[in-house]
Order: structure tokens, then sequence, then C-alpha cells
């Protein structure tokens, strides 16, 4: 196998990833503004099949409006050039000094007021270029002390602003759905929603759930210590995976953002695993950050190695599947009997509680001999993940 990607992978790259100049709070930038329509030629050329974009990526925050159609020509432009599409669109509430105390949830009602103007006009935009999902990161919506922040009157504010925008998106019949992602803390203190969790419990509260998922990525779970394949798991199953940041992390600490693979192998290996086995079909979205010890060519070497690492998983997770030995190792480990109701069919809950066999005649200590085998099928799946099998 080539590991050559194509359209057919969906990989899709935000402009913020490989247009990143390398600032952090550390040191100033180390590579060059990229020109976006740079960005999606390139793309295009290295097989990604989308490209994603905050209002600020696209155009300047202070552009006049002649200046924003001028680059929004541009881009477009470059789309039509190489067939890349825009899956999803997102807004910047994090950059300006405006947004220090968030946006949604900002203190100041003013500053509030004019978040939900600039989301509004980047969903504009979202729409006219074809996004069909729109994704809210609220980086700045939270605190660094207890007094500052009412957390349930900003949550009663968040509330009312994604109320506002799925009315909005109603009316103006747009195809577009939401995506809430999660980030337990950095830029803030603590951030709201800050996790796959409470994203899910925040969207049911809201007046039209229908329209809003969850944008998980890998190691904004990972900050916070937590399984992310699991969370994944729980949003597919609540039928909320609506779009991925896929990228690396090693472990809690700050926010790493590596390429795709490069952090936590094993968790990247289950994910892959679980995405292509569990009828994902959305967007492949590398949400990274190229280190700043590169430069352009570095970034496009990183841009590569996400896909490639993908695909790599994507054929070790497959290979794993395919195995008999894998197939056998699953049933001793009584998968297939976890996939089976826990009452049988016509049975009721009186039934169980008048079987002795279930309780009062059962081999408690029969039962806790049993081995599970795990360590077994998870050697197995360490060795198609090392390449020594199959
Ligand atoms: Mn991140």
């Amino acid at each position: 196998m080539s590991y050559q990607p194509t359209p057919e992978d969906k990989f899709s790259f935000g402009l913020w990833t490989v247009g990143w100049q390398g600032r952090d709070p550390f040191g100033d930038a180390t590579r060059p503004a990229l020109d976006p329509a740079e960005s999606v030629r390139r793309l295009a050329a290295l097989g990604a099949y989308g490209v994603t974009f905050h209002d600020d990526d696209l155009i300047p925050f202070a552009a006049s409006e002649s200046e924003r159609e001028a680059h929004v020509k541009r881009f477009r432009q470059a789309l039509d050039a190489t067939g890349l599409i825009v899956p999803m669109a997102t807004t910047n509430l994090f950059t300006h000094p405006l947004f220090k105390d968030g946006a949604f949830t900002a203190n100041d009602r003013d500053v509030r007021r004019y978040a939900l103007r600039k989301t509004i006009r980047n969903i504009d935009l979202a729409a006219e270029l074809g996004a069909r999902t729109y994704v809210a990161w609220g980086g700045r919506e939270g605190a660094e002390s207890g007094a500052a922040k009412d957390v349930r009157a900003a949550l009663d504010r968040m509330k009312e602003a994604f109320d506002l925008l799925a009315s909005y998106v109603v009316e103006q019949g747009y195809d577009l759905r939401f995506a809430i992602e999660p980030k337990p803390n950095e830029p803030r203190g603590d951030i709201l929603l800050p996790t796959v969790g409470h994203a899910l419990a925040f969207i049911e509260r809201l007046e039209r759930p229908e329209l809003f998922g969850v944008n998980p990525e890998v190691g904004h779970e990972q900050m916070a210590g937590l399984n992310f394949t699991h969370g994944i798991a729980q949003a597919i199953w609540s039928g909320k995976l609506f779009h991925l940041d896929l990228n690396g992390q090693t472990g809690i600490k700050y926010d790493q953002d590596l390429r795709f693979g490069a952090g936590d192998l094993r968790s990247a290996f289950w994910l892959v695993d679980l995405l292509e086995t569990a009828g994902y079909e959305g967007p492949r979205h590398f949400d990274f950050k190229p280190p700043r010890t590169e430069d352009l060519d570095g970034v496009w070497a990183s841009a590569t190695g996400c896909m490639r690492n993908y695909l790599i998983l994507k054929e070790r997770a497959a290979a794993f599947r395919a195995d008999p030995a894998v197939r056998e190792a699953l049933l001793a480990s009584r998968l297939d009997q976890l996939a089976q109701p826990t009452l049988g069919e016509g049975e009721t809950l009186a039934g169980l509680l008048a079987e002795r066999a279930v309780y009062e005649d059962f081999d408690v200590d029969a039962a806790a001999g049993r081995g599970m085998g795990f360590e077994h099928l998870d050697q197995l799946a360490m060795d198609h993940l090392l390449g020594v099998r199959g």
C-alpha cells in the first residue's frame, strides 16, 4: 500500500493549521504568513479533499468590504481550480483583545452582541461556500477565578446564543449544523463545556438539539486525561459526532497539537479502528500545528504525515479485525455476549427475579474465576499496530 491519500479518504485541514506561523506565549513567529490560496493548492496536491477556515484566517479582522470581497474571490478561485471543498467553517472569537473575557458568555453585554453579529456574518459566508458544519470552539468562554464568572448565568447566555444562531440558520434555509468543540483549559484557566460529556449534556438543553453535535479534538480530551476513543464512541452512540479534530497529544500537559499519530499512538489506533468500523462518514479533519522548528517544507511534511499515519493505522486496524486469531480472541473475551441484551427476548424483569439459576443457585466462584483473556487480545492488537503480524 502506498498510503497516498485521495479525495475519497475525506482528509481536510484548517487554514490555521498549515498557516500557523509558530507564534507561542514565549516566542515570535518562525515562519512567514501563508496565502490561503497557496494553502488550498498545496493541500489539494497532497491529496486532501477539503479546507476549513475561521473568518479571520481568510479575511483579516479589520478588512474593508472591498478587501473582504477580494479575499473571498481569491479563495473561491483556488477552490474552483483544485476541486477542494469547504466542509466546515468556524468563527474566531478568541484572538482579538475584545474577546479577553469570552464572546457568547462575556460579562460585557455589548461584547456578546458583537460576537453574535461576527458569527452570523461568517455563517453567511460558510453557507455561501457550501459548508455543512459550523464549529463553535469557545476558547475564551471561561474564567481564572471564582467570582469572575457566574457559571449558571454564563450557560444561560451560551444557550441563548446557540438558540439564536440555530433559528437564524433555519430561517435562512441553510443546510448547516453546529458542532460544539470542548476543551478543558487553555487559553482560559477553566473553559465552559470542558469535555465531550459536558457538551453532549448541554446540547440537550437547547431549543433545537437536532441541529447540534460535537467536534471533539484528540488533544483536548487527552489534556484532561480522558480516553478520547471512548468519548468518540459515546458521541457516535448519541448520534452527535458531526465532525472531529485529529491531532496528537502526549499526556496531561499544554495543548500540543502534534501531527496525527505523533501523540498517543495506541489511542490513535483504536480511534481509527472505531471511525472505520462505526460508520462515521464525515471529514477526517486535522487540527494540528506543525512545530515552530519547521520551515515551510516541514509544514507540508507534517501535513503529509497526518494523512499517512491515518492511512497506515486504517490498514493496521483492518488487518487486526480480519485476523482469525483476533476473532477467536474476541469470542474468548465474550464481546459477542456484550452485544446481547441482558434480558432474553420476551423475558421480563419478573422472570429474571424468579429464576433461581440467576442468583440463588448461581456459581459465583466459578464466574469470578473465569479469566477475560484481554491481555492476549491486546497483544494481538499491539502486534498488528507494530506491524509484526499479518
Ligand atoms: Mn488543540
